[in-house]
């Protein structure tokens, strides 16, 4: 079944952690019907108060809906947590964090079973969750059948971006957004450090560092240029040689400051093997391509 022309389509989630419970009260508080299910019951309690069905075991739970979302600590929790259910014409939407290895086999396992299978990697933490303008969405890929179908309902909750067919794409999508928040959580803490003894108030710094890496952020777009181009020096305006040259000011006072260079380093060290292969001229395409091979 689809949620096109259903008002509010009934649908069964399983799993009620922080998550969970998030994605669990945007849809009861846009009117779907909602069965949901949990390991440990008394997480379901106040849900059940908000208008949930509440299961009994997580095969009930499959049972109860056509569109079956499951948000699960891992990939080895939702293998054991459907494994005894009837999943036979069942739209199985698996938002479980996990790799694209664990995406493709849990896909393959699930159509083994009779199902549809659409899996999604959640860009948001759960306050952002039912709040449209957090600018929270979910990755989605795999069967674009049930993500037509199901696309209003799975809408409710957070922005949707479907990637593709292939069901490793969207927990792949995640983990490359997330490996490039990491490096930004490194820099900004590196950033906090270098001030830590000085009179600079966190508070002051806070905004100064956002402003400027929001205004970074462009950079992506000439680093996809260059890798598409495979012209990895032109129109480069901060070439590789004066950002190394660059680097050595940025371990030095570091040194000084008494703070550890071990965020910073080895970035710094890929940037100087890239420009001792004599390629001083170009911007930082070239080191995708070390970290590729
Ligand atoms: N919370 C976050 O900020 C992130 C945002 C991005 C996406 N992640 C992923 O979402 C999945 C669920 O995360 P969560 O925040 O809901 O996680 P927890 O609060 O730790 O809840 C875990 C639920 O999983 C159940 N569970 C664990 N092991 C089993 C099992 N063997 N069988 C059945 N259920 C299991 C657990 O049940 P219980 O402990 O309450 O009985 C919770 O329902 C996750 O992939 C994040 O990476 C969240």
């Amino acid at each position: 079944m689809t949620d096109i022309g259903i008002d509010k389509p009934h649908l069964t989630l399983l799993g009620l952690g922080a998550m969970g419970t998030a994605l669990a009260r945007a849809w009861l508080a846009a009117g779907h019907p909602l069965t949901v299910w949990n390991r440990t019951p008394g997480r379901a309690e106040p849900l059940a108060a908000e208008g949930a069905k509440v299961a009994g075991t997580a095969a009930e739970a499959v049972a109860a809906s056509d569109l079956v979302v499951v948000c699960l600590l891992d990939d080895a929790s939702v293998r054991e947590t459907l494994d005894g259910a009837d999943l036979t014409g069942k739209n199985v939407v698996n938002l479980t964090t996990g790799t694209p290895a664990e995406a493709r086999a849990r896909a393959e396992w699930a159509e083994q079973r009779g199902a549809r299978y659409l899996d999604g990697g959640i860009m948001a933490v759960p306050p952002m969750i039912g709040s449209p303008e957090s600018g929270g969405f979910v990755f989605y890929s795999g069967s674009q059948a049930v993500f037509g179908d199901h696309q209003r309902t799975l809408a409710v909750p957070a922005g949707t971006r479907y990637v593709g067919e292939d069901p490793g794409f969207a927990a792949l999508h995640d983990v490359a957004l997330l490996s490039a928040m990491t490096g930004m959580f490194a820099g900004v803490t590196h950033a906090f450090a270098l001030v830590r003894k000085e009179d600079v108030a966190p508070g002051d710094l806070a905004p100064l560092l956002a402003e400027w890496l929001t205004a970074m952020t462009g950079y992506a777009y000439g680093l996809a240029g260059h890798l598409e181009s495979g012209d990895y020096a032109k129109g480069v305006t901060s070439n590789l040689a004066m950002m190394v040259q660059g680097n050595s000011t940025l371990l030095g006072t570091a040194t000084a400051q008494g703070v550890s260079a071990e965020l910073l380093a080895p970035f710094t060290t890929l940037m100087e093997r890239r420009l001792a292969d004599g390629h001083g001229d170009e911007g930082l395409a070239g080191l995708v391509d070390m970290l590729t091979r």
